[in-house]
């Protein structure tokens, strides 16, 4: 499996160095105007999808080039001004035959690395923290489990006031920086920390789609979808929700801020309530108490496999 992924790696690299360079490397996460090629993003499942993407166009492209090379080449050398006469044929078993095979076995080698790639990419086992995310009309919330940190995050309101505001120019919009695609609080992320999003919603069906991560997903009331991320580089991802969610379902951007761990870890420290009916005895703990909190979670996740025990004697 592993060498078959190595394979298409290479394959789809291969791709990659023959597609025109200047448009493929150097994208940022953020799309460009007249960006012909999807972006890579930055998460291994946003890399995988690339991927995929050009293996699958190169695949179109050869099969383009022989089919309308083909007829191209029919139409000018057997045409009737030259003297051309029709088969009258109209079976041939051998062509269809070969003309059913070939498309089927370029389908299941095109089909196996993205099967392995979309198991990939539904895996959120092993994950360092988790995220929940709730959808509102016209809002995301986000619930950092186990930290006790959670906030709203919504336009900004410079944009609000912006869009319903009937004298804004468009010069006033060219010069305002992402207009509608700002929030009031990002959500703060680490790099390099496999991260779980449990996604819900509380009043309509919702999607959080961040293009840079590479998925979205739907946030639907009443049930809870699950997805992962690993964010390779720091920077500021920006998405929006991307299910039509009522009358203001272009006004609730989503703005992922990345940082480095440290970094996280100290913003995260600060988002924290105070500890304010903390006794005094807990005070010459110092340092330590914040990492016994933080082992909280993580001793939380072995109880579900207690919980079994009780249901099998009933
Ligand atoms: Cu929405």
């Amino acid at each position: 499996m592993t060498q078959v992924n190595g394979m298409w790696k290479r394959l789809a690299t291969a791709c990659t160095l023959l597609a025109m360079p200047a448009l493929a490397w150097a994208q940022s996460a953020d799309p460009k105007p007249w960006q012909l090629n999807m972006g890579r993003g930055v998460t291994s499942s946003s890399q995988h999808a690339y991927d995929a993407h050009m293996v699958a166009l190169w695949v179109c492209i050869v099969i383009g080039i022989i089919v309308f090379g083909a007829m191209a080449y029919a139409m000018f050398k057997f045409r009737k001004s030259k003297g051309a006469v029709a088969a009258q044929f109209s079976h041939n078993t051998t062509a269809e035959i070969i003309w059913t095979v070939i498309p089927v076995l370029i389908l299941v080698v095109m089909a196996w690395p993205a099967t392995a790639k979309l198991i990939a990419m539904y895996d959120t086992r092993n994950a360092e923290m988790t995220v929940k995310v709730t959808g509102y009309q016209w809002m995301w919330k986000y619930e950092y489990l186990g930290e006790g940190v959670e906030f709203t995050s919504r336009l900004d309101r410079e944009s609000d006031r912006m869009r319903q505001d009937k004298t804004t120019t468009q010069a006033q919009i060219k010069a305002y920086p992402h207009y509608l695609l700002d929030v009031d609080n990002p959500l703060v992320l680490p790099t390099d920390t496999k991260i779980r999003f449990v996604i819900t919603a509380d009043d309509v069906i919702h999607a959080w789609w961040v293009p840079a991560l590479g998925w979205k997903q739907d946030a639907i009331p009443g049930i809870v979808n699950e997805a992962w991320t690993e964010i390779k580089e720091p920077g500021v991802y920006r998405g929006q929700c991307a299910e039509l969610c009522g009358k203001d379902h272009g006004f609730m951007p989503i703005v992922v801020k990345v940082v480095p761990k440290a970094e996280y870890a100290q913003w995260l420290a600060s988002k924290k309530p105070a500890p304010a009916a903390e006794p005094a005895p807990a005070a010459p703990a110092g340092d330590a108490a914040p990492a016994e909190g933080e082992a909280v979670p993580a001793a939380a996740e072995p109880a579900p496999a207690e919980t079994p025990a009780p249901q099998a004697q009933g």
